[in-house]
């Protein structure tokens, strides 16, 4: 019989919607239900199945609440995955902190900043990730830090840098009702922002929107939609473009904004010339005058927004991607209004605020250079370093970092909740790196796929058992309350993070230098908004009941519900000139098929949280999709075993045999280490964003028995469930 004891309302760890969630606790420290208030402001009492039943791995068995350190150190070059629990002891806190700090310090002190390395969590708060970035930056002078924002919308964050200075969703989710058309594209909103979906659908059904979804699948959202743009993978500047081509030559361009607010115009205008929407159709295999459509649908409606994801960013030329789509913006003004803008839907609860905390390489928070001069200084007086103290040198991205390691290169690494080892590209390479590496040190709740890997685990709190904020994909930072007690010894983030740098700090003889006693993490949050002018006025004592969207310049200012009303922080918003680059591999005689990965509703990423829920009774297996035409040509049928090869590597997983799928295009969810989509994709890079291709790699696919369906060269320590 169920005791109820108290209600905690916090905020959803899993997606950048940031539902607000009622935990209603009993009195053995149980959420045995969640609820929303319909009064929240970002989901009016909606959650998604996640928000509402996938809290349970908190309590799951295979959390791990005690540090624990390999009996024998691993060697680089001969680590192993496996996860065999004789080879770790459990310790106290002290031997597990202060072995992190020798092996750190001694690898520092031999080999200097470049061997050192972090990756931040977009799960864990904005307190926590502004502390690792502060602890790398002034114990071990490097800047390489970087977390999971540079494999997800890291395309997205450097066009909207480039052409208008601010790189966040401009404008708010909610207000999409407002829209008279609005653009989704290489987006499955349905499953991966289930409530701005919601709101989606309701502004078509209820409100008159008219929806143009642009994708190469039947995602739920074309359900809803007027058009659909069913491009071939990769084409997406050709069609943006095209229809930047069609507005310049009908004179759809809303010529006082150009005016008033643009720079480069005539070079733009120039290089979309060879944008016809025959040229376009050719690439893309979308009908030009669906093309044509799209373009006086959205350069003539009051107000148009368009929201985009992953379809776009991650892309070898997915800075092009986003910079095409801006480029519409500013044509026809759609941005600076309500209801209108540039609107990148983010997908971490907290990736927002991880990158704005700076757990970056190439700024410190609040997007501040580091090879900057004048911000340099500004945080060497703000943590008590020497002039001068600060590296200059931008450091190395998520994806670089796991490139380079080898001797003068990177030697150590330390994950707060990250799973490369399921997360980056081309599986086989990742792997060898991180067998290199010296020495790992993991703090997550779970051994995973990478943790295993570690020679020391350091045991986090959940969300649930930690006070903090979140910042969500509109801007809005959230609190989040502990609800529960700590499982066993495991400690918040922050905490671990300023017993450790009080630690190396002491070993490198910097004693008393940078501050890290703060009793609370509203402290460390203020500590924050004196370096980030943006988050200047957020304070927990305001944001007690509803959060506020940054900027909040002040005290007394009341947040920005809508960015670029009177100008862009770079002040002109800038036209980017682009020419259609293909995708890096394209498919052939040997690899006929476009592999596409992304996510389901039911599962989370690498799933260490997912698939230690009940969560994962929902959607238990890895299945690939494969258009019925392509199936009868390879003679393969519904939940059939098949073998997907790509260049890099091969898998073995059940075909579901759909239409959601378009020809010629195979999609696989990337949450199932026992046929990783990740050890088929491409670590090539988009050189401007460093971000990979991960939505086009060629495959071939070829039927396969049951009994190859195991993998036993992929260790497996969730095997045990
Ligand atoms: N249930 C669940 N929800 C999540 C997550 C999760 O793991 N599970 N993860 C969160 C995170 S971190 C993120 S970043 C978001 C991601 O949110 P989404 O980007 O919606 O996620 P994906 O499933 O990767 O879907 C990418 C979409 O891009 C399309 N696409 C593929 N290639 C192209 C192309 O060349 N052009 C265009 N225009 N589209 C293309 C795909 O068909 C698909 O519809 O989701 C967040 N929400
Ligand atoms: N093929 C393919 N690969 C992709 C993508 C794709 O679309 N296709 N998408 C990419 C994208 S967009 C993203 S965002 C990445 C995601 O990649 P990752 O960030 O590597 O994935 P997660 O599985 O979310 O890892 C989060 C980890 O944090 C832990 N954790 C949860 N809460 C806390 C906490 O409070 N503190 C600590 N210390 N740990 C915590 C969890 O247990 C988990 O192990 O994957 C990328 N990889
Ligand atoms: S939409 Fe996102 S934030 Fe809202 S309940 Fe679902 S996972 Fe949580
Ligand atoms: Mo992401």
């Amino acid at each position: 019989m169920l005791q109820p004891s108290k209600t905690v309302t916090t905020t959803c760890p899993y997606c950048g919607v940031g539902c607000k969630l009622e935990l209603h606790i009993d009195a053995n420290d149980f959420i045995y239900k969640v609820t929303s208030p319909f009064d929240a402001v970002v989901n009016h009492g909606n959650l998604c199945v996640k928000g509402r039943y996938g809290h349970d791995f908190i309590y799951h068995k295979d959390r791990i609440t005690t540090p624990l350190m390999r009996k024998v150190p691993q060697k680089p070059g001969a680590r192993t995955q496996a996860f065999d629990p004789a080879e770790w002891q459990p310790v106290s806190w002290d031997e597990a902190l202060d072995y992190t700090t020798d092996r750190m310090a001694e690898i520092y002190q031999r080999d200097g900043s470049p061997a050192m390395a972090f990756y931040g969590c977009a799960k864990a708060t904005n307190e926590d990730n502004y502390l690792l970035e502060k602890l790398l930056h002034t114990q071990f002078r490097s800047n390489n830090i970087d977390h999971c924002t540079r494999l997800c919308h890291a395309g997205s964050v450097v066009a909207l840098q480039m052409a208008v200075g601010s790189s966040a969703m401009s404008n708010t989710a909610a207000e999409v009702i407002e829209n008279d058309v609005f653009i989704v594209t290489g987006s499955n909103t349905a499953e991966n922002h289930p409530i701005i979906a919601i709101q989606m659908k309701a502004a078509v059904r209820k409100h008159g929107a008219t929806l143009i979804v642009v994708d190469p699948r039947r995602v739920e959202m074309v359900d809803y939609a007027t058009l659909w743009l069913a491009e071939k993978p990769g084409s997406d500047v050709a069609i943006f473009s095209a229809m930047a081509h069609v507005i310049l030559k009908e004179n759809l361009v809303n010529h006082e904004f150009v005016d008033a607010r643009t720079d480069n115009f005539a070079a733009f205008e120039a290089s979309m010339e060879k944008f016809t929407p025959e040229f376009a159709e050719q690439i893309s295999g979308v009908d030009r005058n669906l093309i044509i459509q799209a373009a006086r649908m959205y350069a003539t409606a009051p107000k148009a927004a368009i929201y985009w994801t992953l379809g776009l960013s991650e892309s070898t030329h997915g800075t092009d991607n986003v910079l095409s789509i801006i480029n519409l913006a500013l044509l026809t003004g759609q941005i600076g209004r309500r209801a209108t803008g540039l609107n990148p839907l983010r997908g971490q609860n907290n990736v927002q605020g991880a990158s704005d905390a700076g757990v970056m390489p190439w700024h410190y928070p609040g997007y501040q250079r580091v090879d900057d001069e004048k911000s340099a200084r500004k945080f060497e007086a703000a943590w008590n370093i020497e002039a001068g103290g600060l590296n200059r040198k931008l450091g190395l991205t998520t994806t670089e970092i796991l490139s380079n390691v080898r001797p003068g290169g990177v030697r150590a690494l330390y994950i707060m909740g990250e799973n490369p080892m399921m997360s980056e590209p081309n599986l086989n390479h990742t792997r060898t790196e991180i067998e290199a590496l010296e020495f790992i040190a993991a703090q997550d709740l779970f051994i995973n796929e990478s943790t295993a890997y570690a020679d020391v685990f350091l045991p986090a709190t959940s969300w649930a058992e930690k006070d903090g904020t979140f910042t969500n994909t509109d801007r809005r930072v959230q609190r989040v309350r502990q609800a529960i007690a700590p499982r066993g010894d495991a400690r918040p983030d922050w905490q671990i993070i300023c017993d450790l740098a009080k630690r190396i700090e002491r070993r490198l003889g910097r004693e008393q230098s940078s501050y890290w006693d703060y009793t609370h993490p509203s402290e460390i949050l203020s500590e924050m908004g004196r370096v980030v002018p943006e988050y200047a006025g957020v304070t927990y004592t305001r944001i007690e009941h509803e959060g506020l969207q940054t900027p909040v310049w002040d005290e007394t200012h009341p947040g920005t519900a809508d960015l670029f009303t009177e100008t862009f922080p770079s002040g002109k918003g800038k036209f980017h000139a682009l020419d259609y680059r293909p995708n890096a591999e394209s498919p052939d005689a040997d690899y006929p098929l476009v592999l596409n990965t992304g996510r389901v509703l039911e599962q989370w990423h690498g799933a260490s949280m997912t698939r230690h829920s009940h969560l994962n009774d929902l959607y238990p297996e890895a299945l690939v999709e494969i258009h019925p035409s392509d199936a009868a040509r390879l003679g393969i049928a519904d939940r059939q075993a098949v073998r997907v090869t790509s260049r890099r590597g091969s898998i073995v997983l059940r075909a579901k045999v759909t239409e959601k799928t378009t020809q010629g295009v195979v999609f696989i969810p990337f949450h199932f280490f026992e046929s990783a989509a990740n050890e088929l994709t491409l670590d090539k890079l988009d050189p401007q964003a460093k971000i990979p291709e991960y939505k086009a790699a060629a495959v071939r696919v070829s039927p396969a028995t049951d009994a190859e369906l195991f993998h036993p060269e992929i260790s497996q320590p969730r095997g045990r469930y």
